[in-house]
């Protein structure tokens, strides 16, 4: 096999003086942060789809990126390309998971028994490459959006048929998962949504959506699979109105249908700010359900207003992101790059430097955050905010031995209170600044 990026090495950690275009300026993988190396608190991953498929296409031109890697798109030549271009992609930026819809690793046949055929045998070989490598999967998925068949959706489809088909992919993807080791299994629900309620019946959708679900639970412990099922909220897009909309509602969600335990989220970054919420709500509302389970690692365009699933580099962003996953005591998952170039960044060139940016702007976002909870001064203050629930009546109220009638009793004692303590918003934003800028 010979070696697809040429002319680009083993990219190296030269620190943040440099001007290598190809090199770490901040992530230094066996540098210890907070009593972990850097590789272990950030496990990224490569997403097959974007790295070695999005060639560039948007809405209204072709592609501007040569993906073929030597072969015609389409074949399982190709696909065997893929795989060979993607091992040494990772194998030169220090990437040790990957992640997988059924479809990126072969073309999809008319026949789903060939579409299977060429899972297995393309498996065989990324399991011979893993062996070679250490590499590892993160997680895997099924395409369950492209095909027509999935118009209406997969669990939520009005077919029973097609419902057949969405099972078959997930029990295929699952097999392949399970057969290279993958850590989790993702469920985005890309066209479980709809357009309009005038032709649909909203309850039988979520309610066969779960059944889905559960059987994939039943077939991958029965197979062997121990890892976190995922769901990936997304409020919006393709479909108008997607019934995994954030995480609250996703969570909500799988309490309602009994499959909480075998679930957690897979936050993606993107998804969160196209929810009009921040990355760091999505993610502290899945943590403190004790659901942070993995990451997809990218960031929108706020201007934009669409998925439009960039290397992220918005160094704010990736503190409070690392903030949240310190706290929540790391993630199963990982950190998965579910981003692509700019369709003018259409070298090879472009997919090495635009993860490197992405891994710095990680590590930056971990040295920052190891900063902030090691000063101290933020968690401090939110602690001491809510001192009230420490003693006394508050005390009582967060131990649930109080009633409505003694509180108000309480209150009338009191006659008056004055306002509460200030929030000091623009202190502690002072405070994340001198961290970050000193
Ligand atoms: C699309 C999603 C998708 C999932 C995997 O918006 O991000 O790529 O991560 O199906
Ligand atoms: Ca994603
Ligand atoms: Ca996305």
């Amino acid at each position: 096999m010979s070696e697809i990026f040429k002319n680009i090495g083993e990219i190296k950690y030269e620190g943040a003086s440099s001007k290598n275009p190809l090199a770490f300026k901040f992530y230094d993988a066996e540098k210890t942060v907070l009593g972990k190396k850097m590789k272990e608190h950030l496990p990224f991953a490569m997403a097959w789809w974007h790295n070695l498929g999005a060639a560039g296409t948007d809405m209204f031109g072709r592609d501007t990126a040569d993906k073929s890697f030597g072969k015609e798109k389409g074949t399982m030549e190709h696909a065997y390309a893929k795989v060979d271009a993607g091992f040494e992609f990772m194998k030169k930026l220090g990437i040790e998971y990957f992640c997988f819809h059924d479809v990126d690793l072969v073309p999809e046949a008319e026949d789903i028994k060939e579409t299977n055929r060429r899972l297995d045998e393309i498996s065989d070989y990324i399991l011979v490459k893993m062996k070679e490598t250490g590499i590892k999967c993160l997680w895997g998925t099924a395409n369950m959006f492209s095909n027509p068949r999935f118009m209406n959706g997969a669990g939520s489809t009005n077919s029973a048929e097609v419902f057949c088909f969405a099972a078959a992919q997930i029990k295929k993807a699952l097999d392949i998962t399970v057969k290279l080791g993958g850590k989790g299994y993702v469920f985005w629900g890309g066209r479980e949504g709809y357009e309009t309620l005038l032709n649909t019946d909203m309850k039988l959708e979520l309610d066969n959506i779960a059944r889905l679900m559960k059987m994939a639970v039943t077939y991958g412990r029965s197979i062997g699979f121990t890892g976190d099922f995922y769901i990936e909220p997304k409020p919006k897009e393709p479909m108008k109105h997607q019934y995994d909309f954030d995480a609250a509602t996703a969570i909500g969600f799988l309490r309602q249908y009994g499959l909480d335990k075998d679930f957690k989220m897979n936050i993606e970054a993107n998804h969160a700010t196209l929810a009009g919420h921040t990355f760091r709500h999505e993610l502290r509302t899945s943590a403190i359900n004790g659901m942070l389970g993995s990451i997809d690692a990218n960031q929108g365009d706020l201007l934009l207003g669409w998925d439009t699933d960039e290397f992220p580099w918005d160094v704010y962003e990736t503190t409070m992101c690392m903030y949240e996953v310190i706290k929540a005591g790391g993630l199963t998952g990982g950190f998965n790059f579910d981003a692509k170039t700019r369709r003018p960044s259409n070298t090879y060139e472009d997919m090495f430097e635009a993860f490197i940016l992405g891994m710095d702007a990680f590590a930056l976002g971990l040295i920052n955050a190891a900063k902030i909870i090691e000063d101290g001064r933020i968690d401090e203050f939110v602690k001491n905010k809510y001192a009230s629930f420490n003693e006394g009546i508050g005390k009582k109220i967060t131990k649930g031995e109080a009633s409505l009638e003694e509180l108000s009793s309480y209150a009338e004692s009191l006659g008056k209170t004055e306002i509460p303590c200030s929030g000091k918003q623009e202190r502690l934003q002072s405070i994340v600044n001198s961290i970050l800028f000193n």
